[in-house]
């Protein structure tokens, strides 16, 4: 008898850039690799442009096509709203979907404010739908990995968390003023796009953060008008420019409810750097240390070794212990960055087969607008923010 009939999942995704390639592309390779539960299909995208839309539709494998991404949410026959599109269309779009009775997955951060984000926790928690936020670097095996040597008790006490997130790809000062530039649309710059990662990261293998002061920098502050050309890239407009009104750069030192202390740099400006997400923890009986560029390593450092061979050892997070890993390959095959979005969205469509939440949710995501918006209310006053706290 053939295996059981999987239950299929219509998706709507609203987007179709840098961030629809990676969901569309997860969204086609689960039920290759992974014996869910559930089967995608890709039923619908939406998008303002028709033929553009067509055409991403037409090469991603999408059934149909809307230009008003309303229509999703009012057909019947779409069970998910995927948000790809930039961060001041979540809060609307989220909010209708739950209210008609739609799973959510959105990209990161949750929304352009902690206003909006709590209004989106409360429209998903009126309607009883699943929902998460698209923090994929913490489904990359070796994260997974050493968020099971922290539970295990492997580090012991966690006295430090340490994140660096550093890109170049603006550093150029023709490169346009694009929407990640734009508080109107972005929210923030480097703080929200990648330091909410990190942030994501932090509480995800160590806890809450309770307090924090911070401080932000725009070091070129005007640019000329243009858009995103895919991935990273953009166009630029002929002698047309405007002004930067989000970070370029944020650092900030924070206290952990737990006792420990942290440390986060997220910037735009580190020349050689395109998507160096780093972390380092340190324990009371170890320490790990990940970085996104080489993200199938963990280095690890335990007390209890042997003297004489102390020292961080470099794990190839690729053997059968490792989380997620061992349906594609055997040991030492890696995998990319595109791993990380098939493992989220697994978790994504388990939980609504199942009919159970997994993280992170729009809760974590509210938790971690609290820390951003902390983070842009010390960097205005200079002093220490108490983070605003949510059971
Ligand atoms: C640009 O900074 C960006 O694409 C982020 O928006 C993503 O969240 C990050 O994963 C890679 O860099």
């Amino acid at each position: 008898m053939v295996g059981l009939a999987k239950q299929e999942i219509n998706i709507g995704m609203i987007g179709y850039q840098f961030m629809g390639k990676a969901h569309s592309h997860a969204y086609r390779d689960i039920p290759f690799f992974f014996d869910s539960e559930a089967k995608p299909v890709l039923k619908a995208l939406a998008g303002r442009n028709e033929s553009k839309v067509n055409k991403a539709a037409e090469k991603m494998g999408w059934e149909s096509t809307e230009t008003d991404w309303r229509r999703l949410i009012e057909r019947e026959d779409i069970d998910v709203i995927d948000i790809v599109t930039p961060n001041h269309t979540h809060a609307e779009m989220a909010i209708a979907a739950a209210e008609a009775g739609k799973h959510i997955i959105t990209e990161k951060p949750l929304a352009l404010t902690l206003e909006e984000a709590k209004a989106m926790y409360r429209a998903i928690q009126k309607n009883k739908v699943v929902h998460m936020v698209c923090h994929n670097y913490r489904f990359a095996p070796a994260v997974q990995y050493a968020k099971r040597l922290i539970e295990d008790d492997r580090l012991g006490r966690i006295y430090h968390f340490r994140a660096d997130y550093l890109q170049d790809f603006i550093m150029d000062p023709s490169f346009p003023l694009v929407w990640r530039l734009k508080k109107e649309v972005s929210g923030s710059g480097a703080l929200g796009d990648i330091g909410a990662h990190s942030i994501d990261l932090a509480r995800f293998l160590v806890g809450e953060i309770s307090e924090l002061v911070g401080t932000m920098e725009t070091f070129v502050k005007k640019r000329p008008l243009g858009e995103m050309a895919g991935g990273l890239n953009a166009e630029a407009a002929k002698d047309q420019y405007g002004e930067v009104t989000v970070d370029d750069a944020v650092a900030f030192l924070a206290k952990f409810s737990n006792g420990a202390l942290g440390t986060f740099e997220a910037t735009r400006f580190a020349g050689g750097n395109r998507n160096k997400n780093k972390l380092e923890i340190n324990g009371e009986k170890g320490s790990v240390r990940w970085d996104m560029e080489n993200m199938n390593l963990l280095d690890v450092y335990l007390t209890d070794d042997e003297p004489g061979l102390q020292g961080f050892r470099t794990i190839n997070c690729t053997e059968e212990e490792h989380p997620y890993v061992g349906v594609y390959w055997p040991p030492g095959h890696i995998i990319g960055y595109e791993h990380t979005f098939i493992h989220l969205l697994y978790e994504f469509l388990q939980g609504i087969a199942k009919e159970s939440q997994p993280s992170p949710s729009f809760l974590d995501g509210v938790r971690n607008q609290a820390v951003l918006q902390a983070v842009e209310q010390s960097a205005e006053s200079r002093r220490w923010v108490k983070v605003e706290q949510f059971d």
